[in-house]
């Protein structure tokens, strides 16, 4: 055997130097490259030998752990999972701070490798500078946290254990059923030990979509649902676009007359001016969308969790007959709420479906009825997105605007706040990938560190980032590094002074108006944030647009300019749109002492009535 003699770090690193992927034929690098801010948990050791490295696997720096690693996620998402990026902190802080991020890629099912540093294997300094320490446990690090968000976590205190541990963690990266984050915390002493590494473990390594055939009975069973099926209804997810299968998912609904609605990640995959393109389901969904799942008698998943905001927390699919069925590369996925699986490939088995299903079409009357739906739908979406002389606008008026200036190439991304569901009602995408809302984890703060990833996967489109005042707040160093990056950025940000979808929220179940607008929360002065001073002082363009008619204008000079623009628009923190939309469980105290809440409470165990526990 061949080896090599090499730290830890350098082997890691010429590891995923070595990664590629084919995607349609082109073999590129599978990790784009690394996002690193080092600490001493990782500078002496992955740092010598990411600089060694830095041709062949660029190394990025970032501002924010957390923000780093949602810029990876993102990349990821908008790379629809073919590629990816490494994420590598200190130990402590550094490591910590990324936990949220692994949170969110575990509930979106979104791949990145995180490489947090880890306290010395060897214990000789211990307890090192940010060593978290447990009384009873020696073998606890902060690093820790890490697991229950990771789909694999290993610790590396000896340096061939890399070996194994790399090729596992490629294998759950490139898995699309187990597809996640992974975590290797990497002690630091360890990483710079020098071990003799089998040569062959850094030859290139082409990795391809694995398409996961389903079980033949499996598909027969599901076909013989759908041929009783009256009222079908397809629900479109985000494992459509993972599985490159929206040019077959539409066709099918249209060779079947098959409705179809998209939960938050599939939006996009289905065209938004298809008759049976019913858009957004459930929560937030629209009135079209939301009436046919109230009927259906089968309801068709295609690569979706079935998350609370899909379903109505389980009282939206209202049929007392209707059945479920699951395809999903994910067998966890694929049979919840008792569903028959189909475990597979989204695109796979959408094959497998039409062929075992003969010349079956769904009754005229549901499809044309479906249609109908749409169209009114769309007056409705219309009136909500037209132009108002409001002095602060509702979100929906910014929305329009950006739609009306904006390109179908354009891709809007958000996650947290009023606008998330404001978009899937309301958004038009102009095509596959145009809607980039993390709505898993619905992270404040992922907009505009997110915005940068879709902007590396997607270099060509026009990324428009839409945040609230919260999640900007919460979260914006990332414009510094759009900026030196030269990753251009168009972010709007929509300031209503406040968390205005939890205000809203917070009355919705009863609550007085606390600690949610700015003017409800305790304060001596009322902060007057000058949203564009700051986006200037971080390096991007800024201006304020007083009116929807400045924003349109802003948003045309935005387009033109080559780097990161900011346009502030003061907006309504009450006004959203109530049409369309459905009930969402959210707990009502059972006492209280304000009658609102009593009442509340009372719509409320009415409302769980209607829950359907697993039937
Ligand atoms: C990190 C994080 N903390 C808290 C929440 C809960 N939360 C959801 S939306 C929201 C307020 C968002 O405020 P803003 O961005 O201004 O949007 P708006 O609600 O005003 O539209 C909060 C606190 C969250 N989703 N993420
Ligand atoms: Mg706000």
């Amino acid at each position: 055997m061949t080896t090599i003699r090499l730290t830890a770090a350098q082997a890691m690193v010429r590891f995923l130097s070595a990664q590629r992927v084919e995607i349609e034929g082109v073999k590129q690098r599978l990790f784009e490259g690394v996002f690193a801010i080092f600490g001493h948990g990782n500078v002496a050791g992955l740092g010598e030998a990411l600089y060694a490295a830095r041709e062949s696997l660029p190394t990025y720096r970032a501002h924010n752990e957390q923000a780093m690693a949602h810029t990876a996620i993102a990349f990821a998402k908008a790379s629809r999972r073919r590629r990816m990026m490494a994420c590598t902190t200190s130990i402590g802080p550094g490591a910590t701070n990324m936990v949220t991020a692994a949170a969110v890629a575990q509930v979106n099912r979104l791949p990145v490798l995180l490489i947090p540093g880890d306290v010395f294997a060897n214990r000789r300094p211990d307890p090192v500078l940010q060593q978290v320490e447990d009384f009873g446990d020696g073998t606890v690090s902060a690093n820790d946290c890490f697991k229950p968000v990771s789909r694999y976590f290993d610790r590396i205190a000896r340096p061939e254990q890399i070996v194994p541990a790399l090729n596992r963690a490629v294998a759950v990266l490139t898995d699309p059923a187990e597809c996640g984050p992974v975590t290797l915390a990497f002690c630091q002493d360890v990483q710079t030990e020098a071990y003799d590494y089998p040569l062959s473990f850094f030859d290139e390594r082409v990795h391809r979509r694995r398409r996961i055939a389903p079980d033949p009975r499996e598909v027969e069973e599901a076909a013989a649902l759908l041929k009783q099926a009256k009222k079908p209804l397809v629900i479109c997810g985000g494992g459509v676009l993972y599985s490159d299968a929206e040019r077959e998912l539409i066709d099918f609904c249209a060779k079947r007359g098959v409705p179809v609605a998209e939960t938050q990640a599939g939006k996009s995959a289905t065209p938004a001016d298809h008759p049976l393109a019913m858009g957004a389901v459930g929560v937030t969904g629209t009135g079209a969308a939301n009436a046919l799942a109230a009927q259906a008698d089968v309801i068709l998943g295609v690569g979706t969790r079935f998350a609370d905001f899909i379903t109505g927390s389980w009282a939206l699919f209202k049929n007392p007959d209707r059945r479920l069925i699951g395809v999903n590369v994910q067998p966890f996925d694929a049979v919840k709420h008792r569903a028959l699986p189909v475990v597979g490939d989204a695109r796979t088995a959408l094959a497998a479906l039409d062929s075992a299903l003969g010349a079956w079409k769904a009754p005229r009357s549901w499809s044309d009825g479906a249609a109908k739906a749409k169209a009114e739908w769309e007056a409705t979406a219309a009136r909500y997105t037209a132009p108002t002389n409001a002095l602060a606008p509702t979100d929906a008026e910014v929305l329009g605007a950006l739609m009306r200036v904006g390109e179908t190439s354009d891709v809007v991304v958000c996650a947290a706040g009023g606008l998330p569901g404001e978009l899937h009602k309301l958004w038009r995408a102009g095509a596959p990938l145009g809607y980039h809302v993390e709505y898993g984890y619905s992270c404040m703060g992922y907009e505009i560190a997110g915005g940068i990833g879709v902007k590396m996967a997607l270099p060509e489109r026009e990324v428009v980032v839409v945040v609230g005042d919260g999640s900007y707040l919460m979260m914006n160093s990332e414009i510094a590094t759009s900026v030196m990056l030269a990753r251009k950025l168009i972010v709007v940000v929509l300031d209503n002074r406040g968390f205005g979808c939890i205000n809203r929220l917070q009355q919705a179940t009863g609550g007085a108006p606390f600690n949610n607008l700015l003017r409800d929360a305790r304060h001596e002065t009322l902060p007057a944030v000058d949203f564009v001073a700051h986006a200037r002082a971080l390096g991007a363009e800024a201006v304020k647009a007083n009116s929807i008619a400045e924003l349109e204008a802003a948003f045309k000079q935005a387009r033109a300019a080559d780097s990161t623009q900011v346009i502030v628009i003061d907006t309504d923190p009450i006004g959203s749109t109530d049409a369309g939309g459905f009930w969402w469980d959210v707990a009502v105290p059972a006492v209280s002492e304000r009658k609102e809440v009593g009442a509340a409470r009372s719509a409320y165990e009415h409302a769980q009535k209607l829950q359907r526990v697993g039937d």
